[in-house]
C-alpha cells in the first residue's frame, strides 16, 4: 500500500505548492484575486484551479489546510475565504499585531549568501519581510533549501528594544522588515 500512499501524498504536496504560487505570489495565473489582507473566496478558487485541470475539491482543500506540515494556509471562520498566513511576494497586509520577540531568534539561509548579509543585514528580497524562527531546527531546514546551510542567530529583543517591530504568523513564523549587520551573530558566536 505505501507506493499509493506515496503517490497521493505526492499528490498533496504538488497541490500545496500549487496553492502557494496563487495564495502567496501570482493570484493572475488562474484569474483570482486576493483582497488587501490576501484572503481570496473558496469557491471561485475552487472552479478556477479546476478550469485549469487542477483537481481540487472542497475536502482535500480542508485536509492542506488542516494537515499542511507548516499550517501555511488558513480558513477565515465561516471557512468561506482562504489566504496563506505569510511567505508572500505580493503586497498585502497580513494585519498581524507587532510582538515582543524571544531574545534570539534565527535565520537559515544558504552558504553563499553569507558574505552578502554580513554586507547589508537580512534584507526581504522577494518577499514582504524576513522570516525567522524561534527555533534552530526550523531555520536550518529553511537554510537547505538553499544549499549548505548556514545559520544566523538575530538578536531580536535587542532590535525590539531599539523599536523594531516583529511580528508572529498564524502558522508561527517570525516576521521583520529587515535585520541590520549588528544584530546577526554567527550561530556559535556567543
Ligand atoms: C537571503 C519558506 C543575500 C535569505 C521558509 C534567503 C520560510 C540575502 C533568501 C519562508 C540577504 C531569500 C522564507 C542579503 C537575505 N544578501 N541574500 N542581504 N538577505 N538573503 O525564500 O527565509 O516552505 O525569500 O537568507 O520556511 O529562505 O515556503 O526566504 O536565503 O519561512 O512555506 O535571501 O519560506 O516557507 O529566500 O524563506 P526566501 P527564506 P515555505
Amino acid at each position: 500500500l505505501s507506493e499509493f500512499r506515496d503517490a497521493l501524498e505526492g499528490e498533496i504536496t504538488s497541490i500545496s505548492k500549487f496553492l502557494s504560487l496563487v495564495l502567496r505570489h501570482q493570484p493572475e495565473t488562474i484569474g483570482i484575486e486576493l483582497d488587501q489582507n490576501g484572503w481570496t473566496d473558496v469557491e471561485t478558487l475552487l472552479k478556477k484551479a479546476n478550469s485549469y485541470g487542477i483537481k481540487l475539491d472542497n475536502e482535500t482543500l480542508k485536509h492542506i489546510v488542516e494537515t499542511n506540515s507548516k499550517k501555511r494556509f488558513a480558513f477565515n471562520d465561516t471557512f468561506d475565504r482562504i489566504r496563506a498566513s505569510q511567505g508572500h511576494s505580493i503586497e498585502i497586509e497580513l494585519g498581524y499585531t507587532s510582538q515582543k520577540p524571544p531574545e534570539i531568534l534565527f535565520h537559515g539561509t544558504g552558504e553563499k549568501s553569507v558574505q552578502s548579509i554580513l554586507d547589508t543585514g537580512l534584507q526581504k528580497q522577494n518577499r514582504q519581510q524576513v522570516h525567522l524562527s524561534a527555533d534552530l531546527e526550523t531555520a536550518i531546514k529553511v537554510g537547505q533549501r538553499h544549499g549548505k546551510p548556514f545559520v544566523f542567530k538575530v538578536l531580536a529583543e535587542q532590535m525590539f528594544n531599539d523599536k523594531f517591530e516583529f511580528f508572529i504568523s498564524d502558522n508561527g513564523v517570525w516576521l521583520t522588515d529587515n535585520v541590520p549587520t549588528k544584530y546577526l551573530k554567527q550561530n556559535d558566536e556567543k
